[in-house]
């Protein structure tokens, strides 16, 4: 009999307490990845005609995939609020005021490559609210460092549709097996390579990067030999970098000034998966788990990656 998901009360000490929150996760996946696969008989490629709170236009299955995740979330019944990528305010689930964590995610990550049939992702975290129960749940509540992350994880929606996740006690891939509709362990215990692998970055931005990392790149490249992959969605850059090795990374530029990736939704997961699996993780010269978030939407500069790689990048 394989592991499933259920496996994951099992993990750790927050492993059953996080097992059904996951398991949310799972059915969204599956639900998503349902939708994708139907996406352009139903006229849902392209855009919705609105504006996220980045300023990026959304895409119709942005949409969607954010109702689809928040309504699993809910059903989960541990679920206090959500902070979404699609959603400018903290989404409060008034049924659950009282429960006792909060998830921050990208619902539908790499949306733009959708529209060419590339890979896309999920990515979540799962954070323990700060206020008392009998508060309502407040921004302030997502605001805390990845130190503080309980359980994180993202879904690659590829070929096969893959949840990797971890509750702290180390990274565990599980692939849907549509044979008996579920999620069965297929990658136990991932480890990223010390050396090999690729580096992974927007190499299109190098003349506006800041931080002189043009002249690491190179450097990086004249030391290690390492080849380039590029997908262009974190989800399936950074799967790769741990299956692989190498180094992903997003340096803040001339038009992102405080970088293009967002801390509390795609770094601080990433991050927290990334160290899990024995890899760096690092926003220039502060590790990425030990950022106190600002504010929901905040962007940083990240390096994930192998450890050698990510500290000759950043010199
Ligand atoms: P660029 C997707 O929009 C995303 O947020 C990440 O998934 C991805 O790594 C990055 O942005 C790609 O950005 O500027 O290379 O298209």
């Amino acid at each position: 009999m394989p592991d499933t998901l259920n496996n994951i009360a099992k993990q750790g000490e927050n492993g059953a307490t996080m097992m059904p929150i996951i398991q949310g996760v799972g059915r969204a996946a599956i639900e998503i990845a349902a939708v994708l696969r139907g996406a352009v008989f139903r006229g849902a490629l392209g855009e919705a005609g609105g504006e996220n709170v980045q300023g990026e236009q959304q895409q119709m299955l942005d949409v969607l995939s954010d109702e689809i995740f928040l309504e699993e979330m809910r059903s989960t019944g541990f679920i206090c609020a959500v902070g979404s990528e699609e959603q400018e305010e903290l989404l409060v689930i008034e049924e659950y005021t009282h429960a006792d964590y909060l998830v921050l995610v990208d619902p539908l990550d790499g949306s733009s490559n959708l529209d060419v049939d590339g890979p896309v992702g999920t990515i979540f975290s799962v954070v323990k609210r700060k206020s008392a129960n009998s508060e309502r749940p407040h921004v302030s509540d997502t605001l805390q460092s990845g130190r503080h992350v309980v359980a994180a994880g993202y879904v690659l929606y590829g070929p096969s549709t893959m949840l990797v996740c971890s509750v702290g006690s180390g990274v565990n891939g599980y692939t849907f097996n549509p044979a008996v509709a579920r999620f069965e362990m297929s990658h136990a215990d991932m480890r990223i390579p010390a050396t090999g692998g690729y580096y992974s970055v927007n190499e299109s931005n190098k003349d506006k990067w800041q931080d002189n990392m043009g002249d690491n790149l190179r450097r990086l490249k004249a030391e290690t030999g390492l080849g380039m992959r590029y997908v262009g969605a974190m989800v399936a850059d950074m799967h790769r970098t741990i299956l692989k090795g190498g180094v992903f990374f997003y340096p803040a530029d001339n038009k992102n000034t405080t970088g293009k990736l967002r801390l509390l939704y795609e770094a601080i997961p990433m991050g927290f998966i990334m160290e899990q699996a024995g890899g760096k993780s690092m926003s220039k010269d502060i590790a990425v788990l030990d950022i106190v978030p600002e504010a929901l939407h905040q962007r940083v500069p990240v390096y994930l990656g192998s450890e050698a790689n990510v500290d000759s990048l950043l010199g």
